[in-house]
């Protein structure tokens, strides 16, 4: 039995929702964040020596990066779907964009997070002006228009597309499925890109998607 380890308003929500989208069973461990932190519990650390998730394990197997999951996944159950062919010249935009997401579109929105709570933090009143202007420098001159950069890119290469690789729905949506929740939550997706805001409207319309809503409980990523 393949087993998913879980962390709540996480990452690892794609990997359910691609394993409902792959019909398998699965055993489900949840873990919750630390509320003042917002870490994974040391738990985690038991199952891979990073302690972040998602973790899968399959067998003797244990693998953690969301987007080898996806591809071993898709590789040993996917049964030819979800992926186009290797042989097919799509197969190269797939892999593509499954690094990207992690690669790529994922590091500026984490830097956000980050400098957003540096800028929420409680710090002494003698050095608030200078955590301040550091923080609005690091945004203005970098995080922002990086965001602007990537969010502009997708928005074009979806251009009037439903899905990123093809015509079909393949893993790389599942994969980038969740910088551009991220980005819509905390990072000015909005009604700007129409044609990503649609594309978070069709997977969130997906059956398969609120089956795994459903079994890794509240999906909140707005902090
Ligand atoms: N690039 C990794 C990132 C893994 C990661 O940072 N996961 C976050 C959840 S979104 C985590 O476990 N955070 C809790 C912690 O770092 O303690 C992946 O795609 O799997």
């Amino acid at each position: 039995m393949l087993t998913i380890h879980h962390l709540n308003n996480s990452r690892s929500q794609r990997v359910l929702w691609l394993l409902e989208e792959l019909g398998l069973d699965y055993e489900l461990k949840c873990y919750q964040r630390d509320p003042a932190t917002m870490l994974a519990p040391p738990a985690l650390r038991k199952v891979h020596p990073l302690g972040k998730s998602p973790v899968i394990q399959d067998g003797s197997l244990t693998l953690a990066e969301s987007g080898a999951i996806v591809e071993y996944l898709v590789d040993t159950y996917g049964k030819g779907g979800l992926a186009p062919a290797r042989e097919s010249p799509q197969y190269i935009r797939f892999v593509y964009w499954l690094h990207y997401a992690e690669g790529s579109a994922m590091p500026p929105l984490l830097m956000k997070l980050i400098f957003d709570r540096i800028a929420a933090a409680p710090v002494p009143f003698f050095i608030k002006p200078i955590v301040a202007a550091i923080v609005n420098r690091t945004r203005t001159a970098f995080i922002d228009p990086q965001l602007e950069l990537h969010l502009d890119y997708l928005e074009a290469e979806l251009g009037s597309r439903q899905w990123f690789v093809g015509d079909d729905f393949t893993a790389a949506d599942i994969q980038l499925s969740f910088p551009l929740e991220a980005a819509a939550v905390r990072a000015g997706l909005d009604s700007r890109r129409p044609g990503l805001q649609a594309f978070l409207a069709r997977i969130h319309a997906r059956p398969a998607y609120r089956r795994a809503l459903e079994r890794g409980g509240k999906y909140d990523l707005n902090n």
